[in-house]
């Protein structure tokens, strides 16, 4: 018998006014920020910190169906398979879809209640180049915002406009939170909206870089994306009839660089950690936790496991989980004293083994173009600086293979399978051009938008890049798991 605790919402909705924009309208913003709102608005019954959300791309779908449900839904929040929470989230007051008319999402944007602009757009969604975290110019997306600032396509184009609009009008800006997993993110943040804003107008970049706060923060809660099956699970375990629920762990966390000069929710309250410095809470964060699940993303895939709890199952792939994260990942990490690598490393593995979440590999294994520098390379890069022992990063190597397996878009029996990374086209000719495993190894350790030079000058590197490689292809990924734990 499953055990279901249900929370409901506390306040009148329709007495909420909106003081947040969030661009990326998806599972994650629906489990994870609109829940922390939620909580909020809960407390005090009310308030002014409601959510317009809202899909500059894609997903209008999503957005008709939640305003057909007065922007009204649930979200599932499961310990395992057997104790889950389900609760009424009213904390998205407005949802929107800009898709070629900007406009409507302008005037939020503009509003003087608009205070805070929050961003899941995921890493391509910056437009900086993964290595050096520059704004990529090139892009014909960017290409197009330089030419048509008024009516941008994408993030950076839409934040500078909605600037240079309060700037105009004598409006103070608001301040933008970035909720993506990258290291720095508030920074990052920054770099793309000046750059593109200095190729604008070199007064209002100046005013953009005097006056915007770009906080940082740290997000975390595994939420799998929605699928036509988990929402009959929801529907038969927990007779929750509600297209637009979200099925969630029960953990989550969010830490928050205090820095809102317009003001911000008492998040503080609501189990949000404010702090001064989030960099070693993100660092931690993705090198562990997104590190491993692109590990088991790309060897996982290798062996033919589907799911993330299906791979840590098996022993092999949770030594090679521990041993990656003890004896690669946490020698990276400078936490404060307080934290407990060993505790922490335990606790992800039992979350990573939830199965009642059937998160799917392949949804892991996407965009790893733009992933892997901050999960994996970045320290793998200070390791190597260090003089890292030779076979010292032979779990990392491990991954650079099987991803580099993976982005050839079909497995050794050659079924194919669609690699879904802004740099899909650049891997699959580099993998047309080198036919033996040698220079393949060494043309894709050469791709500078991925693998900074530290990485490609290192011949134990890509030595054991290459080692892997070879093993996986001629014996297959099994052969490659011989790891213990043991740091
Ligand atoms: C995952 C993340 O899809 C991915 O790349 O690693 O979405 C992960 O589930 C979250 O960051 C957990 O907080």
């Amino acid at each position: 018998m499953i055990s279901i605790k249900t929370t409901d919402t506390l306040y009148a909705p329709d007495k909420v006014d909106v003081g947040i924009v969030h661009i990326g309208l998806g599972a994650f913003h629906r489990a994870h920020q609109a829940v922390y709102i939620e909580k909020n608005l809960n407390r005090h019954q009310g308030g002014d910190w409601g959510i317009c959300a809202v899909n500059i791309r894609s997903n209008s779908q999503l957005v008709d169906e939640l305003k057909s449900n007065g922007c009204r839904y649930h979200i599932a929040e499961y310990q395992d398979s057997q104790n889950v929470e389900l609760r009424e989230i009213n904390a998205i007051r407005d949802a929107l879809f800009a898709g070629a008319d900007k406009e409507p999402l302008f005037t939020k944007l503009v509003s003087p209640k608009t205070k805070i602009v929050t961003l899941t757009v995921t890493e391509k969604g910056y437009y900086l180049s993964p290595a050096d975290k520059t704004l990529r110019q090139d892009d014909p997306s960017i290409q197009h915002d330089i030419q048509n600032p008024t009516a941008p396509k994408t993030a950076p184009g839409i934040l500078v406009e909605a600037l240079y609009r309060r700037k105009e009008s004598g409006l103070e800006p608001f301040t933008i939170l970035s909720c993506d997993n990258m290291p720095e993110n508030g920074r990052l943040t920054r770099q793309a909206v000046c750059d593109l804003a200095a190729l604008r107008s070199t007064e209002l970049a100046q005013w953009i870089k005097d006056n915007v706060a770009f906080p940082s923060s740290m997000v975390d809660r595994i939420v799998p994306a929605m699928s036509d099956d988990s929402r009959e699970r929801l529907q038969k375990e927990l007779q929750c009839d509600d297209q637009n629920a979200v099925m969630c762990e029960a953990f989550s966390q969010w830490v928050v660089e205090d820095n809102f000069p317009q003001g911000r929710p008492d998040w503080e309250n609501d189990g949000v950690q404010m702090v001064e410095d989030v960099h070693p809470f993100e660092t931690m964060k993705l090198r562990l936790l997104n590190g491993s699940h692109s590990l088991l993303a790309y060897v996982g895939l290798a062996a033919k496991h589907k799911t993330v709890a299906q791979a840590i199952a098996d022993e092999k792939f949770a030594n090679l989980i521990r041993h990656y994260m003890s004896c690669e990942a946490s020698p990276t990490l400078d936490l404060p004293e307080e934290v407990q690598v060993q505790t922490y490393i335990e606790s992800l593995v039992s979350r990573f083994a939830n199965d009642s979440l059937q998160h799917q590999l392949s949804q892991i294994a996407m965009d790893g173009s733009q992933k892997i520098p901050q999960r994996w390379l970045n320290g793998a890069e200070e390791r190597l600086a260090k003089g890292a022992k030779q076979g010292g990063l032979n779990a990392t190597a491990l991954g650079v293979a099987a991803w580099l397996f993976y982005v050839r878009g079909a497995d050794l029996e050659g079924k194919q399978h669609k690699v879904d990374d802004p740099m899909a086209q650049t891997l699959s000719e580099l993998h047309a051009r080198c036919s033996d495993p040698e220079s393949l190894v060494s043309e894709a350790l050469k791709l500078n938008d991925i693998f900074s030079p530290e990485i490609s000058q290192s011949e134990d590197f890509s030595h054991a890049v290459l080692n892997a490689y070879q093993t996986l292809i001629s014996s297959g990924v099994v052969e490659c798991l011989s790891f213990n734990n043991r740091p």
